[in-house]
């Protein structure tokens, strides 16, 4: 299994730049791209990256998405002087070409492609190019929107050919919508393209009927293509998260994808000045923390846009110690998705509704019909071009004055989310016998035998049981607990003959603790003696057998009849666990696997994988010690390692499709999370 991470830069890029006055155009600088570097270089993860050289992209590459004239026209501008460039850069939307252009545009191509090379021969896991010119908007015969040649398309196209790979997914969080990607494979099944971009009923830039949710593809490339319109600016973390929950997530495992590839624009987080959204440098964390778990964690990253150079190269160094494996902060801000982003959700799954089984069994109201050739814009209504010109100056003032708050907001808040992390990321606590069975790499935990723990385990466990034969093992699990607590390690995993005992004294012990939220997760067969009452901790039973106890605002059970062999769980996954989790907001994750759980080893894998999105990845996994064959699937998504490969996601039993949207709508005024629609 590969590992590592694959960082590909050249400060060559930076040459290309803007030669005249366009205020259009000045905000894509050379500086986007070396910022980025520093910042990388600052947070020491340069060192920890595989450095790949980049390259030329051929002709051949080029043309694998482009056709020879407009090769032809990029190349001419070479030798241009800058009247000449001007009027070259005229023809097109948005565009300035500069006498490096093309060279610099051959870089990003190929700086792309070695990134795929990497990844794809198994040299490195993932990866992250830091590239300029952006791709997305470029198209066969044209630049557009700052973009030359289309990256990430010829990337898609060159992976097909070389690596005989039948789907790949391209998720572009950019703020724009990448119509140059969606052309180019619009007819296309094998390459599945997911963008969600500030669209604001068609007038915000570049103003396309196409951009909008109703289109999905055409011909063999039916259901292909996926757009979430936003139709208000400002969307923060919990719209983008709701929307990879609810709309790309079930879709991205469903299509099972050989190799991922992001259009990896940062103008859709805050303080940019394009496209004016709310969400913070760790969201993209964990956006990218849900793709690695697709395509056996082949996952290359592409810079595309990206305006405000603090915002952006806090998410870019956000993004690649994630794909690094680092513990995921927590996500800030209300869980809330807002009516504009539920609204747009509804539309888009409404519209996909044909094509996945993940929606088929959805309720969801028919679309309202939009008419074929504009949406609500109205006839002879203006599209919005920017700042009327009276109002530059002033604006331009403004917009300096959010850019200064936003890179004092990022300052404090980049110290506050990753200044407590602790150093150590997994500590055991397993009987010797046991231990051949970890990951090398992981902490032994010996402390149990302090007179102050073992005290707290006869106080608790004298009533219950032989406190002797189990004291040490309790108490090394407390031990463990304490280190995540006191953030001397991230998680710990504890096998014990007494799982769900041990679970309800450690749940004690973090009231000791004062933990204010705990969520318990239970998997498998097993009593739990637990105080749900006063909200400090929320308790989610994945069992196979149905329970008698009705669900209460903290306590629900998810009867999960077995599926069949290699199916997965996203439907429980996505449409409830996650959302309600995220909802919660939990300050340590306890992970209890019992006897007789029904997820298999991959399920398993994939929900604690999935849960370190949750309490900044503290995580406290306790193991019954019949199932202690689990302990190394356990173990490797604890240290941050994505190793299991998913598979293809078969359709879920019509029971567990049955409870799955019971318990959404029973739950859903509760936990906002789980809410998919503004009906
Ligand atoms: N009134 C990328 O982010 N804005 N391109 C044009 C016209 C162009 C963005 C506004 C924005 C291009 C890669
Ligand atoms: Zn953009």
């Amino acid at each position: 299994m590969a590992s590592g991470t694959a960082l590909i830069y050249d400060d060559e890029m930076t040459s290309h730049r803007l030669l005249w006055e366009d205020p259009i155009c000045d905000i894509e600088i050379p500086e986007r791209l070396s910022s980025c570097y520093k910042n990388l270089k600052c947070y020491n993860l340069v060192e920890r990256c595989l450095s790949v050289p980049v390259r030329e992209g051929t002709e051949d590459e080029i043309t694998l998405v482009h056709s020879l004239d407009y090769l032809e026209v990029v190349k001419n501008t070479q030798k241009m002087s800058e009247e000449e460039l001007r009027k070259a850069s005229a023809n097109y939307d948005a565009v300035f070409f500069h006498p490096t252009t093309y060279r610099c545009a051959k870089l990003a191509v190929g700086a792309t492609l070695q990134l795929v090379d990497a990844v794809m021969s198994g040299t490195t896991r993932n990866g992250m190019a830091l590239v300029r010119p952006p791709g997305h908007h470029s198209q066969r015969d044209a630049a557009n929107g700052f973009c030359v040649f289309n990256n990430v398309a010829i990337a898609a196209k060159y992976t097909q050919r070389k690596y005989d790979v039948q789907r790949v997914l391209i998720v572009d969080w950019d703020v724009h919508h990448g119509q140059g990607i969606q052309y180019i494979f619009e007819e296309d099944p094998s390459v599945l393209y997911f963008s969600w971009h500030r669209f604001e009923h068609q007038r915000y830039w570049p103003s396309l009927r196409e951009s909008n949710y109703d289109v999905v593809g055409r011909g063999k490339g039916e259901g292909f293509n996926m757009n979430v319109p936003w139709n208000k600016i400002g969307m923060k973390n919990s719209d983008y998260l709701a929307v990879f929950l609810h709309v790309l997530l079930p879709v991205a495992f469903e299509f099972d994808p050989e190799l991922v590839l992001v259009s990896a624009g940062y103008d859709s987080g805050i303080g940019d000045p394009e496209g004016q959204m709310s969400a913070t440098p760790e969201c993209f964390a964990h956006l990218t923390h849900f793709l690695m778990h697709l395509a056996k964690g082949k996952l290359c990253v592409v810079l595309e846009g990206g305006y405000h150079l603090r915002s952006l190269s806090e998410s870019v160094c956000m993004t690649i110690k994630t794909l690094l494996g680092d513990p995921l902060p927590a996500l800030s801000g209300e869980m809330k998705p807002c009516l504009s982003a539920l609204e747009s959700m509804h539309d888009v799954r409404a519209a996909h509704k044909p094509y996945w089984k993940c929606f088929s069994y959805e309720d969801l109201t028919p679309l309202k019909d939009l008419s074929t050739k504009s949406c609500q814009l109205e006839e002879g209504e203006p599209v919005q071009t920017g700042i009327p010109l009276v109002n530059q100056q002033e604006a331009a003032k403004t917009n300096s004055d959010e850019a200064t708050k936003t890179d004092k907001f990022l300052e404090l808040h980049m110290k506050e989310i990753l200044s407590l992390e602790p150093a150590v990321r997994t500590v055991v606590a397993v009987a010797e016998g046991n231990a051949d069975l970890l990951p090398s790499f992981v902490q032994m935990e010996m402390n149990g035998d302090s007179e102050e723990l073992k005290a707290i385990v006869r106080a608790f466990a004298a009533e219950f049981v032989n406190v002797e034969k189990v004291l040490n093992v309790l108490g090394n699990m407390l031990a463990v607990l304490e280190k995540i607590v006191k953030k001397k390690v991230t998680s710990g995993l504890v096998v014990s003959p007494e799982a769900s005992l041990s679970s309800a004294l450690a749940l004690k012990h973090c009231r000791n603790l004062r933990l204010q939220k705990v969520l318990c997760i239970f998997v498998g067969d097993m009593d739990m003696n637990i105080d749900l009452d006063d909200g400090k901790a929320f308790l989610i039973n994945i069992c196979g057998k149905q329970s008698e106890q009705a669900n209460t605002k903290y306590s629900i059970s998810l009867n999960w009849k077995e599926d069949a062999e290699g199916s997965t769980f996203s439907s429980m996954l996505f449409g409830v666990i996650l959302p309600v989790a995220y909802s919660y907001q939990p300050d340590l994750v306890m992970i209890v696997v019992g006897s007789n759980q029904i997820l298999g080893t991959n399920g398993i894998s994939l929900l604690i994988s999935l849960l370190q999105g949750l309490a900044q990845s503290r995580i406290l996994a306790l193991i019954q010690d019949t199932e202690v064959q689990l302990l190394e699937d356990i173990a490797k998504p604890l240290t941050g390692d994505i190793t299991p490969c998913f598979g293809t996601c078969t359709p879920a039993l019509q029971e567990n499709i049955h409870m799955v949207k019971e318990l959404r709508k029973e739950l859903q005024q509760e936990w906002k999370m789980l809410q998919c629609s503004g009906k």
